[in-house]
């Protein structure tokens, strides 16, 4: 079996085609969390556009203080700096951005079938695969910045998964290896580039359309679809049957004869 490539921004910048190509990728082995990284950058007057890439992060977050497990030289840590003009409203459509493009990214470059578990998850079976931290910084209602930051698990093998995350975690490499047998690792270069590339594609459509134009194309990896789940929102449980996701990107659910809720943010249990 071949080894695992290193990051590398040159093999990276390669393969962008459009907005990116010209944006700054900072690239660092080992940082604390590549979205604090990020944020420091924007203090020093970092370029909309701009992506931080890690080989590993020793304090990666996930949402409100959880840990987001980060061991060195096989999986992808990354941020992408927004600085945009848009109403602080719509920020929450790039956590949708990001993983339909991870999603598309997962299909092209490893040829597995991923789902989305809304708001930020990217499931492969039943096991998440990636996740998205999305964190903003407003001042006068206006945005000063978003920090889009994606976690994947790429070439992790099955006994390296830590003890705490086995049942729910899975990488592209063990889910390959299932339908495949055995199978080299997977060029983390080309997988984000393809990311940023497709992340690229959506925030024009974002920029010019909004986020409809977007849904249609995050409903092929979105199976949730009119089950009946459960959401903890600001440690309320809250029972429902998933209706859609509506034009801002909040989960509308059925929780009653003729109740629709509008969830914003949350932790779903199916
Ligand atoms: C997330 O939070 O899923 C967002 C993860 C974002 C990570 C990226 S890496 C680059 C950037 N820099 C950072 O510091 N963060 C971002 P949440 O939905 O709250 O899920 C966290 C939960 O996922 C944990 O409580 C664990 O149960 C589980 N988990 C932790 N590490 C995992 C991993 N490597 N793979 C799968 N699940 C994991």
């Amino acid at each position: 079996m071949d080894e695992i490539k290193s990051i590398d921004t040159s093999e990276i910048k390669k393969r962008l085609k459009g907005y990116f190509v010209e944006k700054d990728l900072y690239y660092q082995k080992k940082v604390d969390s590549t979205n604090t990284i990020a944020r420091n950058l924007v203090s020093k007057g970092a370029k909309n556009g701009s992506v931080v890439i890690a080989d590993c992060q020793e304090k990666g977050r996930g949402r409100n203080g959880k840990i987001w497990t980060s061991p060195c030289g096989c999986n992808i840590y990354m941020s992408i700096i927004l600085r945009p003009k848009f109403n602080p409203e719509a920020a929450q459509g790039m956590t949708i951005l990001a993983a339909v493009s991870v999603a598309d990214a997962i299909a092209e470059i490893a040829s597995l079938k991923p789902q989305i578990k809304w708001p930020n998850d990217v499931l492969i079976g039943t096991k998440k695969v990636s996740g998205i931290l999305t964190e903003m910084s407003t001042q006068n209602m206006n945005i000063e910045y978003i920090i889009v930051g994606i976690g994947m698990n790429v070439n992790t093998e099955e006994e390296d998964i830590n003890d705490n995350i086995r049942d729910i975690a899975t990488s592209l490499l063990i889910e390959s290896k299932k339908i495949n047998g055995q199978t080299d690792p997977i060029d983390r270069n080309k997988l984000i580039a393809s990311i940023l590339n497709k992340f690229d594609k959506y925030y024009e459509m974002f920029l010019s359309t909004g986020l409809s134009s977007i849904l249609h194309n995050y409903q092929k990896y979105f199976d949730m679809m009119g089950k009946t789940i459960r959401i903890n929102i600001k440690d309320k449980d809250v029972e429902g049957q998933v209706v859609g996701i509506d034009s801002k990107g909040a989960l509308l659910l059925k929780t009653g004869e003729n109740k629709l809720e509008k969830v914003i943010s949350g932790e779903i249990y199916f």
